[in-house]
């Protein structure tokens, strides 16, 4: 049995990452393993359905399908232990359902299997795989369903770590993963369970928007700075604010700065983060640059999330993961004791500079929505055309510099409101203001695509429009891994039509499922600059 993995947008001939490793370093084995797991944690979902379960299983679930997730761990030993501990759950929930004499006689394999050695868990890799699902069409929904839990549960993990826990989010998943094992289900009943699921991936976000802006209030106009000190330093990367607010509280008067990297630029947003002094500015560029900028870097390194790229030797003994991130040989960080990271920092030499200059960013909901009656008006004179909503994830793909082109060509009355990495195609670019307002707004991560929903949806009030597709904002999202799923889903639930989705549609979308999404929503892949533009702004191709 050889891997099949087709999760996300760089999967091999985007058809599917077969043989000993996937583009992303995913070894085979390790391959296996996630899908065991995912498997196993079907198995847990089909028992927690039918019981009133609790944070505990929610949770489990959530670091399971998290851990899975495109560039986040890659440690089968890991892997094991979660298939062991998930095992145990399923056994525990399997004699409370048959204790309360629930019938159990529909219950799939995912639910009934019970090894007794670790060293069957790789065995049954063939049953648990993707491909066991012989109708592509029912194939590509189920993972398309699984893909946005895989977003929801990363969500939901971020702002677990902030206390902040919603048990219908953890409903869903049991019901949704079940629904997938469920042979009687038809096309139509998972087409329905991926619009719900972008219901969920709403709340997540709306979760864990209020998760960070509790703790550390509303984002701010920021500027971040690109260069470097001449301190020793600490990069860290991913999504998680728990994290770097620990680790700037650690680092207080240690003599040792806290960069930021990739996702994390948007920890320099807010208020409660930009009061350190010895919090620096973000260095390079989106994660799959991290190689080079990294071994320049010089200092200790953090990965809180994906997307972490299997390290080279360079910089493997100063890298460090936290929560559902890994990687063999990598030391993992618990309970947020940053104290082996700062001693190593320490160790090290300043950061290598490998840019200058500033960037702004910070336009969350509550900036922009303080800056109201300027866009406004900015729309109401013609000063603003139109919106380009390009959110999303960035990827070493050469055809992505269709984005970086797509920024620079598009007219000086347009502004690009961003989330995510895909920002990093177009945010160093000098694309100037409209009357003071920057042309390229970030709002912060891909969860804060949420906030440009809800500007959206404030625009649409505003200007007292009946649909949401009826203002002058057009998406041209960027994707790659589940959390652009899940970001996807959610917009497809609030209504949002024809959105352009590149560098290229999912390799999971069968035929008839991408017709589904083209023909109900308006889905189309990107073409070229000019020909996309031209549709984009309403004139005639
Ligand atoms: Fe990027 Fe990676 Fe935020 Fe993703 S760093 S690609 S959608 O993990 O999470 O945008
Ligand atoms: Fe391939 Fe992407 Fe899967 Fe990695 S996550 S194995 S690159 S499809």
């Amino acid at each position: 049995m050889s891997m099949f993995c087709y999760q996300c947008q760089e999967a091999a001939g985007n058809k599917g990452c077969t043989g000993s490793a996937g583009v992303c370093g995913k070894k085979d084995e390790t391959a296996l393993l996630q899908d065991v797991l995912i498997y196993t944690l079907k198995g847990v979902s089909f028992f927690a359905e039918k019981l009133e379960t609790g944070k505990y299983e929610g949770g489990l679930v959530t670091a399971g399908l998290f851990k899975t997730i495109t560039n986040a761990n890659f440690n089968d030993d890991i892997f094991e232990e979660e298939i062991t501990k998930a095992l145990a759950l399923k056994a525990d929930l399997r004699a409370r359902v048959i204790a309360k004499g629930i019938d159990i006689s529909n219950a799939p394999s995912a639910a009934l299997w019970e090894p007794k050695y670790v060293s069957e868990y790789e065995l049954q890799g063939t049953i648990a795989s993707i491909l066991a699902t012989k109708n592509e069409d029912v194939r590509s929904l189920r993972e398309l369903i699984v893909g946005g839990l895989k977003g929801v549960a990363a969500y939901v993990s971020h702002a677990g770590a902030l206390d902040n826990f919603n048990m219908d989010i953890y409903k869903f998943m049991f019901k949704a993963l079940a629904a997938t094992t469920d042979d009687t289900k038809t096309v139509d009943e998972l087409v329905g369970l991926t619009l719900e699921c972008g219901k969920y991936g709403v709340e997540c976000m709306a979760l864990l928007d209020k998760a960070n802006t509790d703790a550390y209030g509303h984002p701010e106009i920021s500027e971040v700075d690109l260069g470097v000190r001449k301190n020793p330093g600490i990069l860290i990367s991913g999504h998680d604010l728990k994290d770097i607010d620990e680790l700037l509280k650690q680092t207080e008067n240690t003599g040792v700065d806290v960069y930021t990297h990739s996702e994390m630029l948007a920890a320099q947003y807010y208020p409660a983060f930009k009061k350190y002094s010895h919090f620096a500015g973000n260095y390079g560029n989106a994660w799959w640059a991290q190689k080079e900028e990294f071994d320049k870097f010089n200092g200790a390194i953090v990965m809180t999330s994906n997307c972490m790229v299997p390290p080279t030797d360079k910089y493997i003994d100063r890298i460090f993961t936290t929560g559902e991130t890994g990687f063999k040989g990598v030391k993992h960080i618990g309970n947020h004791d940053f104290s082996e990271v700062i001693a190593k920092a320490k160790t090290c030499a300043a950061p290598t500079e490998i840019e200058t200059g500033k960037i702004v960013g910070g336009f969350a909901h509550e900036q922009v929505f303080a800056l109201a009656d300027k866009v406004v008006d900015a729309v109401k004179t013609g000063a603003i055309k139109k919106f380009f909503v390009m959110a999303g994830c960035d990827g070493r793909q050469k055809s992505r510099s269709y984005y970086t082109d797509f920024a620079e060509a598009l007219p000086q009355d347009t502004v690009i409101l961003t989330a995510g990495c895909a920002k990093y195609r177009y945010n160093k670019l000098n694309l100037g203001d409209i009357g003071g307002i920057p042309r390229v707004l970030d709002a912060g991560q891909c969860n804060d695509s949420y906030s440009l929903v809800l500007i959206a949806l404030k625009l649409q009030e505003i200007f007292g429009l009946e649909s949401v597709n009826d203002l002058p904002i057009a998406y041209n999202i960027a994707w790659y891994e589940q959390k652009a799923v899940i970001v996807l889903l959610a917009l497809l639930y609030l209504g949002v039509k024809n959105i352009h989705l590149g560098p290229t549609l999912p390799a999971f979308l069968s035929p008839n499922v991408a017709k589904v999404l083209v023909d109900n929503f308006g889905i189309a892949p990107i073409g070229e600059v000019g020909e996309d533009l031209k549709l984009f702004m309403g004139e005639a191709v």
